[in-house]
């Protein structure tokens, strides 16, 4: 009968089509700067990367300290989308607040 069956080689064929099929993913990363305010950067990752106040809080010191941290991996689409989110809020108030993408 048709349906599903517990050949093997089905299974291998279709692993095999989802690995081709998976877009590729990019890190958005955050720069620190010596000029954009803390609470600032902390509001930015709640409103546009949906961040818990917790996890906000903790990278963006993250970054003061290190220089720079991965905040999250989309699509091209969703990373650009949410770069430019972050660059017009943060020119709309006056600071020079960076991220950045990379093909993971
Ligand atoms: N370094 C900034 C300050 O001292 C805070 C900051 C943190 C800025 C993280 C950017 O990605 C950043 N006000």
């Amino acid at each position: 009968m048709g349906g599903y069956d517990s050949d093997t080689r089905e299974g291998t064929i279709i692993e095999t089509e989802k690995k081709v099929t998976e877009p590729p993913m990019y890190k958005v990363l955050l720069h620190n700067d010596d000029y954009t305010p803390r609470e600032f950067v902390v509001e930015i990752l709640m409103s546009i990367f949906a961040k818990s106040m917790q996890d906000a809080v903790q990278l963006m010191w993250y970054v003061h300290e290190n220089g720079i941290g991965l905040i999250e991996i989309y699509t091209y689409e969703v990373a650009e989308t949410k770069i430019k989110q972050v660059t017009a809020m943060s020119r709309e108030h006056g600071f020079p607040l960076k991220t950045t993408m990379e093909q993971e």
